[in-house]
């Protein structure tokens, strides 16, 4: 028999946080897996090295689903994100030791190429929408065939997904939350007008992608579908909160631009309504926020069974961890859809080794053993954790919103 000798939690920060965990095997294969969960960090550090880590030690690291299933329901309190992420940690370094004992690249031992890339969309954030469009323009010309679009509103302070910087950019920005303000009424005004121009300008060709980020209530979500139908979105994201499934039973009687949800969903039960009733065209959920390959893999064939492909989450706060695991995942799933690809700083880049690499609007799965990405330990330690929280939002009376 096989053994886990020693797990670690790695806590490092070049550029953003990352919650990092390393199992090591007797026979010296070792595997990654990431549990960053963005501005609640320590929990899962907390979760896995008080909870995790001592009912490993000894376990046999092949046996993934047994594992999988003993973290799950060996919890009693199952689910949520700290747990779910938890899981993902272990399960994507499970996945990484079996894989590099088979000696193959995981998208092999997952079943073997469905593609030979995969499609992803970049972030194209401007003050305004000329800016907007300008920032377009320079995705287009770094070959990205597809990307979302957020913009600068007047009247609205700290609108959702527009940086302060040049490229990167990171929600979780100050060690207590920012605080935004929110106006759906400019929102609902600005937004058609943004797509307007954006479609004048770069063409037909280009998918065009945006997040409302849980912003609107399902009629208003409902308008807004309505009117950016002329500029045939390829999503619109997070249009309502999703606790209730069936909020968007209403966006979909009104509209036929189609709909991505799931980013911070953790198990699939958070989207079976949504999938069997054909409530969506596009689940986010990723790897890291739902317990890893082994649990993705049941909702994505769940959801293949309705016509819903992948849109997997890939923001800055997945770390290259799960970015790599994700094209694996990407490049054998069946009803795959498009892939999030928001750059990683340098600085993040260099912590995490990978073998994927950006050709032509799309991302390529590399052919080592395993899911093809490492930490430097060394290099991790000089970048130590450093407190970071997600904003919040405000509607202009003071009240409390969804950010
Ligand atoms: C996205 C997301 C992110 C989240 C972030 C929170 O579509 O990429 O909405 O930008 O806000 O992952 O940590
Ligand atoms: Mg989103």
């Amino acid at each position: 028999m096989m053994k886990i000798t020693s797990a670690r939690v790695i806590l490092c920060s070049p550029g953003r946080n990352f919650v990092t965990l390393k199992i090591e095997t007797d026979e010296g294969i070792y595997g990654i897996g990431d549990g960053t969960l963005n501005g609640r960090e320590m929990s899962v550090v907390s979760y896995l090295s008080e909870h995790v880590i001592p009912v490993l030690i000894g376990r046999d690291p092949r046996r993934i689903e047994d594992i999988w299933q003993y973290l799950y329901r060996g919890a009693y309190w199952r689910r949520g994100p700290v747990t779910m992420r938890a899981i993902a940690a272990v399960d994507v370094a499970l996945w990484d030791i079996k894989a590099k004992l088979a000696n193959m690249p995981l998208f092999d031992l997952l079943g073997g190429r469905s593609r030979d890339k995969v499609l992803v969309y970049g972030h194209a954030n401007g003050t305004d929408i000329e800016h907007t469009s300008d920032e377009v323009g320079r995705y287009k010309e770094m070959g990205y065939k597809a990307v979302r679009a957020q913009s600068g509103i007047p009247g609205v302070k700290g609108a959702y997904g527009v940086g302060r910087g040049d490229m990167y950019y990171e929600p979780a920005d100050a060690s207590l939350p920012t605080e935004t303000v929110w106006n759906t009424g400019s929102y609902l005004n600005f937004t058609p007008k943004l797509f307007q121009r954006l479609r004048d300008v770069h063409g037909d060709e280009i998918h065009l992608l945006h997040d409302v980020h849980h912003r609107l209530t399902p009629i208003e979500a409902a308008r807004l579908g309505c009117n950016l139908e002329p500029y045939r979105l390829f999503w619109m994201e997070d249009a309502t909160p999703a606790e209730n499934q069936e909020a968007f039973r209403l966006i979909r009687q009104h509209t036929t631009t189609p709909l991505a949800v799931g980013e911070i969903f953790n198990t699939i039960w958070d989207c079976k309504d949504l999938i069997s009733n054909q409530l969506i065209d596009y689940i986010r959920t990723t790897i890291v926020g739902a317990g890893g390959v082994t649990h993705l893999r049941r909702i994505a064939d769940f959801a293949a069974l309705w016509q819903v492909r992948t849109g997997s989450h890939g923001a800055t706060d997945l770390s290259p961890v799960t970015l790599g695991t994700a094209v694996h995942f990407d490049t054998w799933v069946p009803n795959f859809g498009i892939q999030e690809y928001m750059r990683h700083t340098p600085e993040t880049d260099d912590v995490f080794p990978h073998d994927y690499t950006f050709r032509d609007g799309c991302l390529h799965a590399g052919e080592k053993p395993g899911h093809g990405v490492d930490i430097d330990e060394r290099l991790a330690a000089r970048y130590p954790y450093s407190p970071k929280q997600l904003p919040i939002a405000r509607l202009q009376d003071g009240s409390m919103w969804n950010w």
